[in-house]
């Protein structure tokens, strides 16, 4: 609620501002009257919510200086405690107003806030915006104050709350003021702010060809002032050099505290520079206010000129052309910075993401930052943006009008950029919680079909749609019915199946719903670049398997015509607090690591996408190579070039030739120690290169120290590059487990955190019910050290059992959740002679004996 405010109009005179109360403050001046600043820097931060806080004599000198982009869940969501805090926390600072501000209609414009925002300026309650993603406006003019300094307060809440979405979803749900805030001076007319913060203006290209184009803007002019206003509202259309190209103008009378809208027609444009991935040509839209002569505001708008249809058999059309739509998802929080993101690092995201050669981009799950959508247009990177609606609904009216207004706010915002073409309001909304009661399944269509319908009312120029999870219940329900394009989340051959029933899936959903757009809104798999294998598995996070789940999707996906496009799941590895995985607290299907270093995987859809030359060697992400001498290692290059030659140390591997797959193997033999790879490819003449160093350290019964990764088919590279290998059953004159019991143990429940290790990986996987270990290592003092974990029982007595060295006892009644408790490293060291090698035996006293890693380390010469 408001609180009652003056409704007499301040009469500001210059000689009346104090210099303390009214400091000039560098700000860009707009052309006309507007002027934005901004008020990112020089705030103060309370995580404590107290009634109160919003008051003049608050003593905020405790409160911690903090400029925004601001968080305060950047570090707790990556900490070993269970959970984030969710709740409300106070901001706090001074109002700089300087005197080139009087007179005028004040603002305050917030990019973003998650999630409830309550806004109070001197002490006045202005406004309070539900929902995370969007943006908001007040207009503040009543509550500023000439006598005394002005100041600004907002609490902050990212509590849990029933009515507004997302009631949950795989990523971190950060609180704070995270997103730009200014404040915006307009004379008392002005193209309207505080229309759900829009720019006041829509902009659409009706009846456009490749022949000739019109464009229609449409918009509001606020007259906030005592006395009505005959305006000149001009709307020029101008080239990307900022050229006139056509302009219109039209006569508007607005009352005293009143608005009037217009509606601009221009003339045709002939033969329209058009707009699209390859050449994503910009012109603009200047509108501009005059009264009496005097320019008095001035806004100007991206426009673009492209249109885009879908057909269910043949995919995407862009400007008559058909053009497969090939991208990838977009969160946007960073390493070390939560959702704190600059707008730098949002372009900067965006360049790469261009640079790999999509041509679209889903930005998942939420509205996104105003500067991603001005790099997309700019870039040429076509637009799904969505609401988050995320898993499940409430059945409430509060959480479907909270709903309706973030999709109305989004589509606002962010409608006259070009590059968007897709409107999305829900994500695998069936995936909820079993004890959510089954009316949400109609209730959930019922919600669909309303925001449906908002989408296409507000914004007809675009296309809704949803992204389904694998699953027949949205066809059961009615939900394929509802949006004009579908998407699907799918994940055969992650989470469950295996990667070919993607296409068979697929396949049956285009035969039973011919008329249907199908769209590939998520597929992916997890990849940890310090996991590798040769025989890579379901679920074991090497990026080997990584690399192969995405050649196989990527191909499916080509080899059909009526799929019109598919997203990756997901460019960068992001935040999901939940998740224990072998790094915690994090979603690693990215293509880039969290701090945008890329995997190889990058590398195989740039040679697929992009049009630049691209001969890569897939070691990007294995530096360190270790096994018994002579292993045979298969080392993929990715490229786009018709053929490629390989050489190691020097010596060629000879020459192979690109079949279509852009992707070419050959099986070599590292020596030990530095180990040097070029590969040599040609385009159009020119040479291309690339080359890697790799280490390789063999390892024999004869080793110093000889390190394996129990229970696992990975070697795992730990952070002193030392690499603990795959683990194998023992044979003679070598080393392994002994046991028939035995099996390699995966977590394939994704919350199996460690704690206590950064080496999960290690402790994630483990041989259980094995009744040894052998090393056939000559006579010698090793030290040796066993490493466990007990992922499945809580409290000691569960699981006890010894270790005997060659005969001699080690650790009696070993009990590891006894010892350190649940999912927790644990680690035994011991000094053992060895005489016809060592010879470890777990004897079981309760339960299986349990072995997640060991290593040994030979201590004379
Ligand atoms: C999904 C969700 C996405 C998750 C992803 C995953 O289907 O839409 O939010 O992050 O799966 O990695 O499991
Ligand atoms: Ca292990």
């Amino acid at each position: 609620m408001k609180n009652p405010r003056s409704t007499v109009a301040i009469i500001f005179v210059v000689g009346l501002f104090a210099v303390s109360v009214f400091t000039q403050t560098a700000g860009k001046k707009l052309a006309g009257d507007r002027v934005i600043r901004s008020l990112n820097v020089g705030w103060k931060f309370s995580a404590e919510d107290k009634p109160g806080f919003e008051g003049a004599d608050v003593l905020d000198d405790g409160w911690q200086k903090i400029n925004l982009p601001h968080t305060w869940n950047d570090k707790d969501t990556f900490d070993d405690e269970p959970g984030y805090r969710r709740g409300a926390s106070w901001y706090r600072r001074e109002l700089p107003l300087g005197t080139d501000l009087v007179g005028k209609r004040l603002y305050l414009y917030f990019e973003g806030a998650n999630q409830v925002a309550d806004v109070y300026v001197n002490t006045n309650h202005v406004g309070k915006h539900i929902g995370g993603y969007t943006a908001f406006a007040y207009d503040i003019t009543d509550d500023i104050t000439l006598t005394k300094p002005n100041f600004i307060a907002v609490r902050v809440d990212n509590s849990f709350n029933a009515d507004i979405a997302p009631l949950s979803g795989d990523f971190n749900m950060y609180g704070g003021i995270y997103r730009d805030v200014w404040l915006i001076a307009a004379d008392d007319v002005h193209f309207k702010i505080d229309d759900m913060a829009s720019s006041g203006l829509q902009i659409s290209t009706p009846g456009l060809d490749e022949k000739a184009g019109k464009v229609r803007i449409r918009g509001t002019v606020s007259n906030t002032g005592r006395k009505a206003a005959d305006i000149e509202v001009t709307s020029r259309v101008l080239d990307s050099k900022g050229r006139e190209v056509i302009k219109t103008i039209s006569n508007l009378s607005v009352e005293s505290k009143s608005e009037k809208s217009f509606d601009h027609s221009t003339n045709s444009i002939s033969n329209p520079h058009l707009w699209s991935p390859d050449d994503p040509y910009l012109y603009s839209v200047q509108n501009s206010l005059r009264q009496n002569g005097k320019l008095i505001d001035i806004k100007t708008e991206p426009l673009g000129f492209r249109w885009f249809r879908f057909d269910a058999n043949t995919g995407f059309y862009l400007n008559g052309e058909h053009l497969k739509l090939q991208g990838t998802n977009r969160h946007q929080d960073y390493k070390g910075l939560g959702n704190a993101v600059t707008d730098k690092l949002h372009i900067r995201d965006m360049e790469l993401m261009k640079d790999a050669g999509y041509n679209f981009i889903r930005l998942a799950h939420y509205p996104q930052d105003p500067s991603v959508l001005q790099a997309a247009d700019r870039l040429g990177l076509m637009i799904w943006e969505e609401i988050p609606l995320v898993n499940y609904i409430t059945e409430s009216k509060a959480f479907s009008d909270n709903a309706a207004s973030m999709l109305k706010e989004m589509v606002r915002q962010h409608r006259n950029h070009p590059s968007v073409i897709l409107w999305g309001y829900m994500n695998e909304i069936f995936l909820h919680p079993p004890n959510v009661p089954k009316s949400v399944f109609p209730a959930s269509v019922e919600l669909a079909r309303e925001l449906d319908a908002i989408a296409r009312a507000e914004d007809p120029t675009r296309l809704t749609t949803i992204a389904f999870h694998g699953n027949e219940v949205y066809n059961t329900y009615g939900m394929g019915e509802i949006p004009q394009v579908v998407g699907w989340n799918l994940y055969k051959g992650w989470y469950g199946g295996n990667m070919e029933e993607f296409g068979t899936f697929m396949d049956e959903q285009h035969k039973k719903f011919p008329n249907r757009v199908h769209f590939i809104s998520e597929y992916g798999a997890n990849g940890d670049q310090r996991l590798h294998s040769a025989g890579p598995r379901r679920f074991d996070s090497t990026t080997e398997y990584q690399r192969q789940f995405h050649e196989s999707y990527l191909k499916q996906i080509s080899d059909r015509p009526y799929i019109a496009g598919s997203t990756i799941w997901n460019q960068f590895d992001f935040g999901a607090e939940q998740r224990g995985e072998t790094i915690p607290h994090l979603n690693q299907k990215g293509m880039y690591t969290y701090d945008r270093v890329p995997k190889d995987v990058h590398f195989f859809y740039k040679s697929n996408f992009s049009k630049d030359a691209v001969l890569h060697i897939a070691v990007s992400d294995r530096k360190y190579f270790s096994g018994v001498p002579d292993t045979q290692q298969k080392i993929d290059v990715y490229l786009n070039l018709p053929e490629a030659e390989l050489s190691l140390n020097g010596v060629s591997l000879g020459k192979k030739t690109n079949t279509g797959s852009n992707k070419l193997s050959w099986d070599l033999t590292l020596r030990d120690g530095v180990n040097k790879l070029v590969a040599t490819g040609r385009r159009n003449g020119k040479v291309v290169t690339d080359s890697a160093t790799v280490k390789f350290r063999s390892v024999t019964t004869r080793s110093n120290e000889i390190a394996i990764n129990v229970g696992s088919n990975a070697d795992f590279t730990d952070e002193n590059n030392v690499v603990w290998l795959a683990d194998k059953p023992y044979s003679s004159g070598s080393w392994g487990f002994l046991g028939a019991k035995s099996k390699f143990i995966y977590s394939q429940a994704p919350d199996k955190n460690v704690l206590g290790t950064l080496n999960d990986p290690i402790f994630q996987t483990m041989q259980e019910g094995l009744t040894g270990y052998r090393f056939d290592v000559p006579d010698g003092t090793y030290e040796v050290s066993f490493l466990f974990s007990e992922t499945k029982f809580d409290g000691a007595g569960k699981r006890i059992f010894d270790i005997t060295g060659n005969g001699k006892l080690l650790a009696e009644k070993v009990d590891i959740a006894g010892a350190v408790g649940r999912n927790r490293a644990y680690a035994i060291t011991r000094l053992v002679v060895a005489s016809n090698g060592l010879n470890f035996e777990f004897i079981a006293k309760v339960g299986d004996p349990v072995l997640s890693g060991v290593r040994v380390k030979r201590l004379t010469k």
